[in-house]
């Protein structure tokens, strides 16, 4: 569909087409469709730009990426569609490899994932050869199914827009979980070590200007800045941003119609 430049949705019709375009060619899942719209409400709570406490969530994620002895950035179909230039530019910047993992998987699913990345200029892709497959025991769906020269083996994770179960097991593994979820609420962004309540698409190119500055940083500085973030503070500090905004608009701030 061509989006009219003038049209006051502009950017998020733009976006919405990214990732339906993605479900066409089999990129997105369809229920990844229902979790876009549900990403799409909570970004007009926080005012659909990244709030301050998102810099301090992705900035302790920058850090904790730098300082990980092996961190891995898992793909899924909805974060391939919308953002996967950027995605290779932050794996690049932080030294990691992306790895293709998908809840509704399917083998010929995860190669055309896989193969949105390699064009968007990623080198070395996980999560599509079967030689290097293992399994999580405690986790029961398809996305048991990892690699172990990656999620198996490393010791930081970061899902971008999960859904809770593999957190909760990737926990009890022992590795640390960085999320970025719009729903401050969700089981993923309780259980993460690291919950980046932002957009993806406004997070992953504001996580490469972050690791620009943190990468020469040292390993005390860095550390510093994980050890001081606590997940649990910064998301009652994303719920109250919310109900802070809401009141403020209920209270007189609603924009009122001009009708000339
Ligand atoms: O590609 P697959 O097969 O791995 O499937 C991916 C989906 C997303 C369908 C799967 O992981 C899923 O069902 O996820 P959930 O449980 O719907 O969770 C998605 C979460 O991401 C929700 O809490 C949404 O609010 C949030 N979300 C959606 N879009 C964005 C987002 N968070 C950040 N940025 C977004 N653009």
């Amino acid at each position: 569909m061509r989006i009219p430049k003038n049209h006051p949705r502009a950017e998020s019709l733009r976006v919405r087409e990214l990732i339906i375009e993605g479900m066409h060619q089999d990129i997105v899942a369809e229920a990844g469709l229902i979790a876009h719209g549900r990403g799409e409400a909570f970004d007009y709570l926080i005012g659909e730009k990244t709030p301050s406490f998102a810099i301090q969530q992705q900035t302790a994620a920058v850090a904790m990426i730098l300082l990980a002895k092996k961190a891995i950035i898992s793909v899924n179909g909805n974060i391939a569609s919308l953002c996967s230039e950027e995605l290779v530019k932050l794996a690049d910047i932080l030294s990691v490899n992306l790895e293709v993992n998908l809840f509704y998987r399917r083998e010929e699913r995860s190669a055309i994932v896989a193969k949105k990345l390699q064009e968007a200029g990623a080198k070395n892709i996980l999560g599509k050869d079967p030689e290097f497959y293992t399994t999580i025991e405690e986790l029961s769906h398809s996305r048991r199914v990892v690699d172990k020269r990656g999620i198996f083996s490393a010791d930081v994770i970061l899902v971008p827009l999960e859904d809770g179960d593999r957190t909760m097991a990737l926990r009890k593994m022992g590795k640390r979980v960085i999320t970025i979820d719009l729903n401050p609420l969700s089981r993923t962004s309780i259980w993460s070590n690291i919950t980046i309540v932002n957009n993806v698409i406004r997070a992953i190119p504001e996580m490469v200007s972050i690791a620009e500055k943190l990468r020469n940083k040292s390993k005390e500085d860095l550390l510093e800045i994980v050890e001081n973030f606590d997940n649990h503070k910064s998301l009652q500090e994303s719920l109250l941003y919310i109900s802070q905004r809401l009141n403020n608009l209920a209270e007189g701030e609603l924009e009122k119609p001009k009708v000339e």
